[in-house]
């Protein structure tokens, strides 16, 4: 009893030291919403305690600012038997679905006590009971569930009281899915002598936030401690949605990458996730327009908000005109018209305005009048007027005019126009000219008919030429025998439209030309007409004429298909010698050898990356969910379409925001490796997004995701077959990475990923090299981090990564596979594998794995490399064994899944009993310093630590508990091998 009160006293004391060091109630993270904080009560917190006598008592103290705390302690050490209840109060549940329970406590270590073996303890239970209101305050014990037993990681001792150190425990639970509308929670102690300094519960929620300018409400993480909840923003004020905004909100309460987004509506701009109004002389006029812009040169805006500035007085907007353009005006008038009449043709030169108006669209139209001479009557010109090049929308500053009539007075304006003249149409934008057109002869007689035909006449008759350009004063008709000689013609000439002609040869076919004649001259003799003697003729203009036609269609056809010929022969040669300087370009080919170019070897990285991976356009990806965190930024999976190809999933890797220029090159790294490899067990990179934010890295989608996830899934439902097709996936995929010179140093399970047929591909080619993200890695003494349990010795000592330190992983691979993920080495220590493997000491076969998959395992695991089998080889052997299923029969069948103790020794070192014995267990714990002290009680062999307690230690000698709890927890470990096992106790 004397003893009892001394550590009360002591407790008591001690607290008073852990509080003038113990915060006060700490104000709420925005992610953590409270329940319960016993600091923050005010008065007793009254929790209900049995027994009521004896068993958790509240006491009070003060903290370091005079605050009293409310503690409960216990401290029935010496008395055996304890069951010691306290519960709190009723808690209502809120919003949370999942609660943590934060307990600050102090705890005595019991062997610091003396005669207190077998009754003291250093744990106590935590329970939990939901209900829907507080009406089950007494309700029985054996109603509450466990969450757990917590203990402590530091305990005090009667030194500690006395140097006052402070040894405040802080311990999190959690417990969820919660579905009453409340809980009490409860502390059982049975035999420790404990202080509850402080209980904290809580529950996390994602607080509300706005991201891409959508916001997202205060939301309760999801039940399951893995569980994303998806939550739709909604756009802040005065913005719309460009994309559906959704984000994730975690199980910890911070959101995931946002996804979707909203625009600033014009006339505001986005300013720290707000909209914010154009001030007055700014305006924005489209939502995809970066910000509020300084309204443009000759405009102006009065009022906040303008989508658009209005001009100043003068200056005009064309309908095509964007927003972001100066105003501008009509341009000034061409100037230097010059004139230069041929006959009836003109052609008209001028100088470009000296003002455009402030635009580039400048062109000229040009305007005819024909006038009446001497007098100001001016009519436009008629439509057989020509224009060359044309007459509305000249580029140029030169226009010829033909088809003018003769002996006519013309006047030519030139009109200079820009998009904004219809605004302000003024004749200070034309230079004009006024010209006579000279005399012309006329033009071609168009056509020739025939009438009254004879043996030996016939009647001919035809229209004016359209432009008689003066008074005709006779038509001449020109005509020969069609067989004859073109120049034994003969001339009728007449003033009329028509002429007799005689003295023809009867049945003979004529060729007739007919042209005018003006004061000016002859004009043109028209085409050829022809016409026979024995019948009624039809004008033979079509036969002619389609002779000829069809002469150049048929040489017309022979140059085009010359042509096509030449072309496709020019096309053909050019491809191939294309392809050869290709491939002879082709830097990461030799000797017909692909060999891997590492991008980190470029003097721009950034070349790499353009070398090796393609670019897609943004507007191509859709994201859909976040499926995964990786070293940069969230991985998400989502669908790619790219133009002309089906639309298909795909896992896009994305950089988060703030990166620098380094982090977004090892970022892109991966791609430029990936991208050199086209293999079907290698993932495959669609390409990667550089050119916006967020950086991406596209990849094919693995619906099944890791291997290592994937197989604890699938716990035994895959047939031995099935396994070994998956190991020779991945030695496939090995393989061509070796034949590439690549070395991986990175592979594991966990880094390999299953898509919906089963295939694995092997991933994770980005910093791996360096290792720094890796989870599994370990800082070696050389520096560096390695995964251990997955490397080759001579990798992990002086760091030689080859194919063959590759090889060494995937027998550890095909270890995790036959286990179906279970962990390498389970919960040994590195120092504890490195030392194992050291000494010789080989993972044993895991359960029903055929003992031909063990063997190759070994061999991949031979400590001089050059033993190991190539990845070639592993192929072959693998598919040896596929093709023979009956070698994989034999099993070695009594072998544990998840025994530490059955590691097996390396081949080399196979006929060396390989059971571990009392020292060599306690060398693979690490505590081989008792050795002796086992020895001496007389623990010879494995079997007799099995029934061992606390008790049997602290009566070894063994006293300090940390090594007590690892020495009972590996005893555990070894019982339920045990019960693993079935006949032998040796593996081999
Ligand atoms: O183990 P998992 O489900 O598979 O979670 C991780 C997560 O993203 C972070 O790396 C998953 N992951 C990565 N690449 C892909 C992919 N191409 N297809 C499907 N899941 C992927 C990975």
């Amino acid at each position: 009893m004397a003893l009892m009160a001394g550590i009360i006293y002591a407790l008591t004391s001690l607290f008073l030291g852990i509080c003038a060091g113990l915060s006060a109630p700490r104000s709420p993270p925005a992610n953590e919403v409270t329940l319960l904080d016993s600091r923050s009560v005010q008065g007793e917190l009254a929790w209900v305690a049995s027994p009521t006598e004896g068993g958790w008592e509240e006491v009070s103290i003060m903290d370091e600012k005079n605050i009293p705390i409310r503690t409960y302690q216990v401290c029935n050490v010496m008395e055996p038997s304890q069951n010691n209840w306290l519960r709190t109060h009723w808690i209502q549940r809120g919003a949370a679905q999942r609660i943590y329970i934060e307990i600050k406590f102090t705890l005595r270590d019991c062997n610091s006590l003396p005669g207190v073996i077998g009754t003291c303890k250093e744990t106590f239970n935590l329970y939990y009971l939901e209900s829907d209101s507080d009406n089950e305050r007494y309700a029985h014990e054996s109603r509450f569930s466990k969450i757990d037993t917590v203990a402590a990681d530091e305990s005090f001792t009667q030194v500690d009281i006395g140097d006052r150190i402070m040894k405040l425990n802080t311990e999190v639970r959690d417990v969820g899915v919660l579905s009453r509308a409340g809980f009490y929670l409860a502390f059982q102690d049975v035999g420790a002598c404990i202080a509850l300094v402080s209980v904290h519960v809580f529950y996390k929620k994602c607080p509300l936030a706005v991201r891409n300018l959508a916001q997202f409400p205060d939301t309760v993480t999801g039940a399951d401690t893995s569980s994303l909840v998806e939550v739709r923003g909604s756009c802040v004020d005065h913005s719309e949605e460009q994309e559906v905004p959704k984000m994730y909100c975690g199980a910890d309460g911070e959101w995931l990458v946002p996804i979707g987004n909203c625009l600033c509506n014009p006339g505001y701009e986005e300013r720290i996730e707000q909209c914010q109004v154009c001030k007055v002389g700014y305006y924005r006029s489209l939502s995809s327009d970066v910000g509020c812009r300084k309204c443009p040169l000759h405009s102006y805006s009065v009022k906040e908000g303008a989508t658009s500035c209005d001009c100043d007085k003068g200056y005009y907007r064309s309908e095509t005109d964007p927003a972001a353009m100066p105003c501008t005006r009509p341009p000034s008038a061409p100037h230097n018209l010059i004139s230069n009449v041929n006959e009836t043709s003109v052609l008209l030169d001028w100088s470009p305005p000296l003002s455009s108006g402030g635009r580039q669209d400048l062109t000229y139209n040009v305007v005819c009048k024909q006038c009446v001479r001497d007098t100001q009557r001016c009519s436009p010109c008629g439509d057989d007027v020509r224009y060359s090049p044309q007459r509305l929308s000249l580029r140029s500053t030169r226009v010829s005019v033909h088809q003018l009539q003769a002996h006519t007075n013309y006047t030519f304006q030139i009109w200079a126009i820009n998009g904004v003249s219809k605004h302000n149409p003024s004749p200070e934008q034309a230079v004009s000219v006024t010209l006579t057109t000279n005399q012309a002869a006329p033009s071609m007689v168009m056509s020739v008919q025939s009438k009254d035909i004879t043996r030996h006449t016939l009647a001919l008759f035809w229209d004016q030429p359209e432009k008689p350009n003066g008074v005709i004063l006779e038509y001449e008709v020109k005509y020969y025998e069609k067989d004859q000689n073109e120049r034994s013609y003969r001339i009728v000439k007449t003033t009329s439209r028509n002429a007799d002609i005689k003295d023809l040869t009867p049945l003979t076919s004529y060729v007739f030309h007919v042209r005018a004649r003006t004061a000016a001259g002859y004009g043109d003799f028209s085409a050829p007409f022809e016409f026979s003697t024995n019948t009624v003729a039809a004008p033979v203009v079509g036969g002619v004429m389609s002779s000829a036609v069809l002469l150049l269609l048929v040489a017309g056809c022979v140059v085009v298909l010359l042509l096509i010929l030449i072309i496709t022969f020019i096309f053909t040669k050019r491809r191939s010698k294309y392809s050869k300087t290709k491939q002879g370009e082709d830097k990461n080919v030799q000797q017909g050898v692909r060999i891997y170019v590492d991008p980190f070897t470029y003097e721009d990285p950034n070349q790499a990356i353009r070398e090796f991976a393609k670019e897609i356009n943004t507007s191509c990806i859709k994201i859909e969910k976040v499926i995964g965190i990786g070293e940069f930024g969230e991985v998400c999976s989502g669908r790619l379409k790219l133009p002309g190809k089906r639309e298909i999933c795909v896992a896009i890797k994305t950089l988060k925001a703030g990166f620098t220029e380094q982090q977004r090159l090892d970022f892109l790294s991966e791609a430029s490796v990936i991208g050199q490899f086209d293999h079907p067990n290698i993932i495959h990179l669609e390409g990667v997004v550089t050119k916006c934010k967020p950086v991406m890295i596209i990849t094919e989608y693995m619906e099944n995701g890791s291997l290592d996830m994937f197989l604890r899934k699938n716990d035994g439902r895959f047939t031995v077959i099935q396994l070994v097709g998956i190991l020779r996936g991945i030695a496939s995929g090995m393989k061509y990475l070796s034949d590439m010179s690549y070395v991986h140093r990175d592979l594991a399970a966990r880094n390999i990923l299953v898509n919906s047929n089963l295939v694995c591909k092997v991933s994770d080619f980005g910093m791996s090299r360096v290792l720094e993200d890796e989870p599994e890695g370990a800082y070696t003494t050389r520096g560096g981090k390695i995964p251990i349990r997955w490397t080759a010795p001579e990798a992990i000592t002086y760091r030689k990564f080859t194919s063959a330190s590759d090889v060494w992983s995937y027998g550890i691979v095909m270890w995790e596979v036959m286990s179906y993920g279970e962990r390498p080495y389970w919960d040994m220590s590195n120092q504890d594998v490195i030392k194992a493997i050291e000494e010789g000491y080989r993972l044993p076969p895991p359960m029903e794995c055929p003992l031909a998959l063990h063997q190759l395992m070994l061999e991949c695991w031979m400590r001089e490399r050059a033993d190991r089998p190539k990845f070639s080889q592993i192929v072959n052997m693998l598919d040896k064994l596929i093709r023979n299923p009956a070698t994989l029969k034999r099993t070695a069948g009594d072998a544990s899944r998840s025994h530490p103790s059955t590691i097996n020794h390396a081949p080399s070192e196979c006929s060396a009993p390989s059971l571990a014995s009392v020292d060599d267990w306690l060398k693979l714990i690490g505590l081989e310093q008792y050795r002796e002290n086992f020895n001496t009680a007389g623990y010879s062999s494995i079997e007799s630590v099995i029934p061992m307690n606390h008790e049997d230690l602290a009566k070894m000698g063994i006293s300090c508990s940390a090594h007590q709890r690892k020495i009972l927890s590996s005893v555990e470990d070894l019982l339920s091998g045990m019960h693993h096992r079935q006949d032998s106790k040796v593996p081999v």
